[in-house]
């Protein structure tokens, strides 16, 4: 980490001047801080950046409008933040090896955004406009606009399903891609609980995505991309893969050749602030073909964009060219293969047998627990996790029978085989000494638990000599 006195002081004067107008939320900074040192942070979506990248972010920059692109904005005085932007998206072409990066996306879901409505511009709109013989949109008239309209409100996708590691912003209902698209989901197989590539061939065949999407929030495995990039040129459609959760895998050089999604896919997407361990933000890579209407997501989708975040990412990108991101990186798998074996030969269910990635996912089924008895059964005790469905979840999305653990974080914080075999030891021992708790009514309900007297106690005495051990942010005094 980086130069620790100067960040104390740094904080320190901060939170002076944030207490001196709301004493409130300076305690909830410091509180968050504690919280985040005592607890085992095993979420799977979450990392701890380093005090440069949370320091790039609270600055001036925040208050620079700079709608539009590198060069070319709708307001005057963009040369600092052409700057900023211009880095942040060099080092991401260098980092992935991509041929264009765009760095504006505030988030996940608006990464997402830019890339379904680049591909629509690219794929629907561009020929459009060709047919008519215009070169802006608003040059249709009225009938060719509202056909052009209507077409994009007509388009597929195809992706991976919620229950087999899917993520919400894939197609599905409840989110913006699912009411855009007409959607179909890939699953996994009902044996091996893995992907199966001739069975997602068969779905793109039938279906004929436009865009067929891979990545994942939950699955624990690789993926093949090559054999994806090949699916979707079989059938006319565009890959777009969203590489948020393994980000800084395929940054730290673990996921390589098929694995790499940068070479394969058209378009790829990825939040900043999970295995890569930047700032909360997201990112878009793209191939040229793509590079002209992903360069449009604002106004396209987005508004002006964070300049303070965007230059919080240049400063993660640049943290992530290094040796010591790449042997982070390998740690990370290392680490989720040491705790998946730890529950392996504890006798715990993982879904698909175990993990090539940084997650593992527990079918907590056996232990008589929903996924949201056994979250909070693991939160009494200190340890961090999320409830997550597992394939064919009978438990449904709310209260699930899974939870899904990831090493990012507790990595970051030098955790290694041992202390990773030890958490899976903790987590079974939460696990086996949990029971459903019982519902208003007298009878065992989903929601909640009951742990046995003396857990949470030796739990928390078990963790915190580890995380003692592997302090976050170590000499940082606030
Ligand atoms: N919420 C993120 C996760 O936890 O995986 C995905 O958006």
């Amino acid at each position: 980490m980086t130069d620790v006195a100067a960040a104390s002081t740094a904080y320190q004067n901060a939170l002076k001047v944030i207490e001196s107008v709301e004493p409130r939320i300076a305690g909830a900074i410091r509180s968050e801080l504690t919280d985040q040192r005592e607890s085992l942070k095993l979420i799977a979506s979450e990392n701890y950046a380093s005090p440069a990248v949370l320091l790039t972010m609270g600055n001036w920059l925040s208050d620079k409008y700079a709608e539009g692109t590198i060069g070319h904005r709708f307001y005057a005085g963009c040369q600092n933040v052409d700057t900023v932007e211009s880095v942040a998206a060099e080092h991401a072409r260098e980092l992935f090896g991509a041929e264009y990066a765009y760095a504006q996306p505030h988030s996940g879901i608006d990464a997402n955004l830019v890339a379904f409505w680049s591909i629509l511009a690219h794929r629907i709109e561009g020929p459009e406009l060709d047919r008519a013989g215009v070169k802006n949109m608003n040059d249709l008239d009225e009938d060719a606009w509202e056909t052009l309209r209507k077409k994009f409100g007509e388009q597929r996708m195809l992706g991976m399903s919620l229950d087999a590691g899917g993520h919400l912003t894939h197609g599905f209902r409840p989110n913006i891609s699912g009411k855009m698209f007409h959607q179909r989901s890939y699953g996994t197989d009902p044996q091996s609980q893995l992907l199966d590539y001739d069975a997602v061939a068969a779905a793109a065949r039938e279906f004929k995505p436009l865009i067929l999407i891979a990545g994942y929030s939950a699955y624990p495995r690789r993926v093949d991309f090559a054999r994806m990039r090949e699916i979707a040129d079989e059938v006319g459609a565009t890959l777009m893969v969203d590489m948020a959760h393994f980000a800084g895998l395929v940054a730290g050089k673990v996921f390589t050749g098929n694995e790499d999604p940068v070479p394969h896919a058209h378009v790829v997407t990825t939040t900043t602030h999970k295995s890569l361990r930047g700032p909360r933000g997201g990112l878009v890579l793209a191939s040229e073909e793509y590079a002209p209407s992903v360069d449009r997501g604002c106004p396209m989708v987005l508004g002006g964009p964070l300049s303070n975040m965007m230059a919080a990412k240049a400063v993660a990108l640049a943290e992530a060219r290094t040796e010591e991101f790449r042997t982070y990186a390998q740690a990370v798998a290392d680490n989720a293969k040491t705790l998946a074996d730890g529950f392996l030969k504890r006798g715990t269910k993982l879904v698909t047998g175990g993990t090539d990635n940084h997650i593992v996912l527990l079918d907590v089924s056996a232990y008589g627990l929903t996924g949201r008895q056994a979250e909070s059964a693991l939160l009494e005790a200190g340890i961090v996790t999320n409830r997550n469905s597992v394939p064919s979840d009978p438990n449904g999305a709310w209260y699930t029978s899974g939870v899904r653990l990831g090493t990012p974080a507790l990595t970051s914080r030098g955790f290694g085989a041992d202390e990773f075999d030890r958490v899976a030891e903790l987590v079974v021992d939460v696990l086996s000494n949990t029971t459903p708790g019982l519902t208003a009514k007298g009878v065992p309900g989903k929601a909640k638990h009951v742990l046995a007297d003396g857990v949470s106690d030796r739990v928390h005495a078990a963790s915190a000599e580890m995380l003692e051990a592997n302090p976050l942010y170590p000499g940082l005094e606030l």
